[in-house]
């Protein structure tokens, strides 16, 4: 075993014999979907075909025709940009169901593509099982096309639409994705949700399922579309009083959780790799650039939060080349700026709250990838880096939280030993990794 990683791993065993978690901390399903750093989202639905954002629950189901679906293409796709997970729009706001819900007659069952008997939730979940990715789903409450929206039965609709999916044959669910939006129905009615009942109702089925809404409680909204987790981002998140949705805490908190927050609910990242959420013909030429996506993962993935990165299927049913060929370059970047740890060989000596990596000779490195040890809770609230350049100690990076991972980014550095100080920190500090790396791809 490598030294760091062996003297990592002795301090943790030792770290987790003695001491207690500080605040609250992570289910083992959340410390597993933490781990995942990047999954993908897949908006596809009637919108795919219409070019609407929003449909309004009046389509044809005859309107959804994709003309090749292959599934195993997208999770062939998954797989090799290193997606752990994929997360599809089982239901969007425009009411109609890729499976053939036994509660809903707006569905792939009453459409002519394949028949009446396609089953994108089936060949999809196959597809995950195959190339061993986890399967998630968003289904919206929001609910433009059922009669019963805006009336106290739709709730029990709703259960029993989640009940076909969570309760079906698609096998385990690891997140189950609530969108907060909630507008008027085909009535002009707005539904006063029933969150327990929907929560209850995921976790009765899935409990190992991650439910991510604005306030959790698996995981958190970022509080923005942009692809950005604040510098400061803490796993923790007070959510009293707050409800998902319009009733969610300001979006700043949400960027950043709560320092002292009760609950455990971390951050998760979703944004498109497209302007829109759904595929359009037009938008292919604006598939975001490597620079682009780069800047999103050192926001999200390094700021101790989640990507959920979403592709959306083009009206073939399809990944569009344009954006596998963006995802694999995107994916020979990260390879290309991680694959080699500088500090891999290197001694590295806590003393107190003080770690020192011990190049042994100078190297030039630009990256600090830091990781605490969750299972005792986030606890670092304030850090110093310094680099030892030409034997003079150097400030180069003042940052704050770090959570499950955090990637400092610094000048280039030419330097024989690295410092990591605490600075403060809610109890004792516990770092499982520090790497150093080069990147010469992303320009700030
Ligand atoms: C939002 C929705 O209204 C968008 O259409 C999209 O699904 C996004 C991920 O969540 O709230």
């Amino acid at each position: 075993m490598r030294t760091s990683l062996f003297l990592t791993a002795l301090a943790l065993a030792v770290a987790s014999c003695v001491e207690e978690p500080y605040g609250a901390v992570p289910s083992p399903s959340q410390l597993e979907w933490q781990a995942m750093e990047m999954n993908m989202f897949c908006h596809f639905g009637p919108n795919t075909f219409t070019g609407k954002e929003w449909g309004d629950g009046t389509e044809a189901e005859d309107l959804f025709n994709p003309t090749d679906l292959d599934c195993r293409q997208w999770a062939a796709t998954a797989k090799a940009a290193g997606f752990k997970g994929i997360i599809i729009t089982a239901k969007h706001h425009d009411g109609f169901c890729l499976w053939p819900s036994p509660v809903s007659d707006h569905t792939v069952a009453q459409s002519s593509w394949r028949d009446g008997q396609g089953d994108v939730l089936r060949e999809l979940s196959d597809a995950c099982k195959e190339y061993g990715l986890k399967f998630g789903v968003y289904i919206s409450p929001w609910d433009r096309n059922d009669p019963h929206y805006g009336m106290p039965e739709y709730n029990d609709v709703f259960v029993q639409t989640l009940e076909s999916v969570l309760g079906g044959t698609y096998g385990p669910v690891f997140e189950q994705w609530f969108d907060g939006a909630n507008g008027e129905g085909p009535n002009g009615k707005k539904q006063k949700y029933d969150w327990p009942l929907f929560n209850g109702t995921v976790l009765k089925l899935q409990p190992q399922a991650v439910i991510f809404s604005d306030v959790g409680p698996g995981c958190r909204w970022v509080g923005n579309e942009e692809g950005h987790a604040g510098r400061t981002n803490w796993g923790r998140l007070e959510t009293y009083g707050f409800t998902p949705g319009h009733g969610g805490p300001p979006v700043d908190t949400l960027n950043q959780g709560n320092k002292y927050g009760s609950s455990w609910i971390p951050a998760e990242t979703d944004v498109s790799i497209r302007p829109g959420w759904f595929w359009r013909a037009s938008e292919t030429p604006q598939v975001k650039s490597v620079q682009e996506l780069l800047k999103i993962y050192y926001e999200s993935v390094g700021r101790n939060s989640l990507l959920l990165l979403n592709v959306p299927p083009d009206d073939r049913g399809h990944i569009d080349p344009a954006d596998s060929t963006r995802l694999m370059e995107f994916r020979g970047a990260l390879d290309a700026i991680f694959s080699d740890n500088l500090a891999d060989r290197a001694r590295i000596r806590r003393k107190d709250y003080v770690w020192t990596v011990n190049l042994k000779k100078p190297k030039t490195f630009n990256r600090l990838v830091l990781q605490e040890d969750l299972t005792l809770g986030q606890r670092i609230a304030a850090f110093t880096v310094e680099a030892r350049v030409d034997g003079q100690w150097e400030v180069v990076a003042e940052e704050t939280t770090v959570g499950f991972k955090r990637i400092v980014l610094l000048p280039n550095v030419t330097a024989d030993a690295v410092r990591v100080r605490v600075d403060e920190s809610l109890a004792k500090p516990f770092l499982s990794t520090i790497a150093l790396y080069q990147d010469d791809i992303y320009r700030e």
